[in-house]
């Protein structure tokens, strides 16, 4: 089965253990705490996470600056599986292997979590970086999440279960769910080594395809793949349209794969220095876990 490239071990033990400091065990009894940290530092690719520190690497930044944004994307992350999986959204009872936060702690809690997660990601970035970058920073982040990015794509696509959409609305919703994200977490790593605007939009460009790609194989893996792979539950998507409704199980990985080769052609800039990324993208379309 595709794993994840071997470089992620050690990015991902990095990123697990500010992830950690980053919301630290609650000192008295906190419910909000408990859940912030049940969803947060549950099992995960942390694949936006390590996509920031690789893009910082690649323009001459170091792991340790990009680290605490990239764990404020985490968070965002995170807080966005919390309330994705919440009754009146996706009502998905399992995540990240195990109960959602929701069959846990209860929605009040769950929802008071997510916001928290969302606050303490601004708060990170906002201490953690000089004046300048601090605010370019979480007005990238702002823009993911807001009215074109993650609450966007959430809002169409939950208006529209049950009922149809064409295929370009499915491509704009999960551009927006998933594919900002990336392009923000890519971006991110990017602008914390003071990469100029040539560097910053290839990468975006490369994100962004792999972003969409990602999702779509995300929908295929509900259909083709496992709960003990995933940690989700599977066949959850029927009452949805998606990219294997459209195109069938070949079709969505062939439109995933050609989404990661134009994402590796975004590269080509950067030429041999980019194996890292080029292989994430490999991994991408591939992928099963
Ligand atoms: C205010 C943050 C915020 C969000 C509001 C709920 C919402 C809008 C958006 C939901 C977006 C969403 C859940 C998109 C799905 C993205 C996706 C493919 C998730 C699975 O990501 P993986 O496989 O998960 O990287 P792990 O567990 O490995 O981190």
């Amino acid at each position: 089965m595709p794993s994840l490239p071997g470089f992620f071990v050690n990015y991902q033990a990095q990123i697990n253990r500010a992830l950690d400091e980053l919301v630290p065990p609650a000192a008295t009894q906190s419910p909000v705490i408990d859940a912030m940290r049940y969803t947060l530092l549950a099992s995960s690719k942390r694949v936006r996470a390590v996509l920031t520190l690789l893009s910082a690497e690649l323009c001459g930044g170091t792991p340790a600056r990009a680290l605490p944004v990239a764990c404020a994307i985490e968070a965002v992350h995170a807080a966005s599986l919390m309330l994705d999986d919440l009754p009146s959204m996706d009502n998905a009872p399992l995540r990240r292997g195990r109960a959602a936060a929701h069959v846990q702690f209860g929605e009040a809690v769950t929802v008071l979590a997510a916001f928290g997660l969302l606050n303490e990601a601004y708060a990170h970035i906002a201490r953690s970086y000089e004046a300048a970058p601090a605010q370019r920073l979480t007005t990238l982040l702002a823009g993911a999440i807001g009215l074109d990015g993650l609450v966007a794509g959430q809002a169409e696509d939950v208006l529209a279960t049950g009922g149809t959409v064409t295929f370009d609305a499915l491509e704009r919703i999960h551009r927006r769910k998933t594919g900002v994200l990336f392009s923000a977490a890519a971006t991110a790593g990017a602008l914390t080594a003071g990469a100029g605007a040539e560097d910053v939009a290839a990468l975006s460009a490369y994100a962004k395809n792999l972003g969409l790609a990602f999702q779509i194989v995300d929908d295929l893996l509900d259909v083709t793949g496992t709960p003990a792979e995933t940690g989700k539950l599977t066949r959850h998507d029927a009452r949805k349209m998606t990219f294997v409704s459209f195109s069938g199980v070949d079709g969505a990985r062939e439109l995933a794969g050609e989404l990661c080769r134009t994402a590796q052609t975004a590269l080509t800039p950067f030429g041999r220095r980019a194996a890292a990324l080029n292989e994430l993208a490999a991994f991408v379309a591939a992928r099963r876990l």
